[in-house]
């Protein structure tokens, strides 16, 4: 059931209307900021009438697409509806959508991968043009009219702080006890004129529980009552476990060396299933008193905090499964006290994740020998997801972590490659590279050094052969000595894959 009564702003009561009205505000051509981070925090209605009034336009033959602004990744009910109808131009930041990755990919979207904590500081320098509307979920409207944020914070105080209009959407599904949780940062400011970021440990509050919001700005209040999306983990697989195994006694290796103390250094997860298994492999041990500096709190880091062995999370999106957003809601009371969820150019601030020394560990589709890392695009071209916040911490980190498995595609396709087509994560900020082969440390490696640890610990041994094969080639004839590579045979490495000839 919708509530109403969690609109205490009496100016915004009267501002309640169906979620077709409001989006009736949006016109073709607007910029659209919206919330939401990894399917979470996200509105859930109005983005879907405005797909219809886009679909409806459509078809009486007048053309109707956005640009549309997020924090990250958000669900069906928005990116989905949005791409389907047709109706995004420009899509940014990450998303992680198959009808917009469908669509990026055969042209008809246009995409901006930017790191994430660039995203607010972009949108303020003005280099991503204007921001008309913003559509923002929120818990409950306060009687100032300052906003309670739900299950993400995002950009969203950035697009409140920037629209010209604001379209809020109040969800009586999520929990009122989520109110207290959020530290909204108000402090930044644009060059010339920035200051240190107080923050020296990972439950710092140095902000407000609420975003402000003008209620003057506010066209329209929208009631919602929906889940977010809530996305199921797979099980636990072996690959998985392998390189969670791999990645759990580096750590324990580096404790013993005094590179990290015993509660490690805060971590930093990337989503999907190795990082789970991660983090799974983290909660039997023998690590105890964690702290996460991170994005994404997803279910693997919930069971840390709920046995104890982490101790406080911040990050800027809740991003659970069904089972996982139930347990939080039953425990919220206690939760709440051990996570902050802070606007996302918080949660990635490259001067933060280097005070804080976070070990960031990061999922990726490829790496070359030398220690490249391409998160996005397969074979050069075709978008998967995006950067993320990948970048922010790999670059910043104590430890830059990248997984994934050694094989993709059944087998046919090696992760582990000659010369990576695209680069995310260049070979200056990827310092540990894992698949369930084993662990590749690449920390006071030369690239020749690097090349070696990389196929013999990494690569599946199909592969081996082949990628010794192309470095001893390369050192003999290659044009130089220093990263020896064949171009040619680089490229053809990825033409014969793409030609179905597993390589
Ligand atoms: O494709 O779904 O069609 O089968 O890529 O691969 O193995 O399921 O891996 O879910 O961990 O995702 C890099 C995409 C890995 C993710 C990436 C194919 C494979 C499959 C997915 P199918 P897996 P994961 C925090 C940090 C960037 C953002 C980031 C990602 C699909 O980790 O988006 O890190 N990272 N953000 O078959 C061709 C290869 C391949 C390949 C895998 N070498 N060639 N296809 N695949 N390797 C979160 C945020 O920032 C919000």
């Amino acid at each position: 059931m919708s509530d109403a009564t969690r609109v205490l702003c009496p100016a915004l009561q009267g501002r309640i209307m169906s979620a077709d009205e409001a989006a009736a505000c949006v016109q073709p051509g607007h910029n659209v900021g919206m919330s939401g981070f990894t399917g979470a925090g996200y509105p859930k209605a109005m983005p879907q009438a405005l797909a219809r009034r886009i679909a409806a336009a459509h078809a009486a033959g007048t053309p109707f697409k956005i640009g549309v602004w997020t924090g990250a990744s958000t669900a069906p009910e928005l990116d989905g509806a949005l791409a389907k109808a047709d109706g995004i131009e420009l899509r940014l930041p990450y998303q992680s959508d198959p009808e917009c990755r469908e669509r990026i990919n055969d042209g008809r979207m246009e995409y901006i991968d930017l790191h994430l904590s660039n995203v607010a500081q972009h949108a303020w320098f003005g280099f991503l043009g204007h921001l008309d509307v913003a559509v923002i979920e929120v818990t409950a409207i306060e009687a100032d009219g300052s906003l309670v944020p739900s299950t993400s914070v995002g950009n969203n105080k950035t697009w409140l702080d920037l629209a010209d209009r604001v379209i809020i959407e109040v969800n009586a599904r999520q929990n009122p006890a989520l109110a207290g949780m959020h530290d909204i940062y108000y402090g930044t400011r644009l060059p010339p004129h920035r200051q240190p970021i107080p923050l020296t440990h990972v439950a710092d509050r140095i902000g407000q529980p609420t975003l402000r919001c003008d209620p003057s700005k506010v066209v329209a209040v929208v009631l919602t009552d929906a889940p977010d999306r809530n996305s199921a983990f797979a099980p636990l697989d072996d690959t998985s476990k392998r390189i969670a195994g791999h990645l759990l006694e580096f750590l324990a290796h580096e404790v013993r060396r005094g590179r990290l103390p015993a509660q490690l250094l805060p971590l930093q997860s990337g989503v999907g299933n190795t990082a789970n298994a991660v983090l799974a492999g983290l909660g039997a041990g023998p690590f105890e008193n964690l702290t996460a500096y991170t994005e994404v709190l997803q279910d693997g880091m919930l069971a840390l905090l709920r046995s104890g062995r982490l101790s406080q999370v911040s990050a800027t999106a809740l991003s659970l499964s069904d089972e996982g957003a139930a347990a939080f809601d039953a425990e919220i009371a206690t939760l709440r006290q051990r996570i902050v969820l802070r606007p996302q150019e918080i949660s990635n601030h490259p001067e933060l994740v280097r005070r804080l020394g976070v070990i960031a560990m990061n999922g990726m589709l490829e790496a070359d020998i030398y220690g490249n890392v391409n998160s996005t695009h397969v074979m050069g071209s075709r978008i998967m997801n995006g950067i993320g916040g990948s970048g922010d911490f790999a670059r910043n980190g104590y430890l830059s972590i990248f997984m994934s498995a050694s094989t993709a595609k059944g087998g046919a396709l090696s992760c582990i490659v000659p010369m990576t087509p695209h680069v995310d994560h260049t070979e200056h900020d990827v310092q540990v590279l894992v698949t369930e082969q084993g662990l590749a440390d690449l920390r006071g490696l030369s690239p020749k050094q690097r090349a070696r640890a990389v196929i013999e610990h990494c690569a599946h041994p199909d592969f081996r052969p082949a990628l010794r094969d192309y470095l001893q080639r390369a050192l003999d004839n290659g044009p130089g000595r220093h990263t020896p590579h064949l171009l040619q045979e680089a490229y053809a490495w990825h033409l014969r894959a793409i030609a179905g000839r597993a390589m």
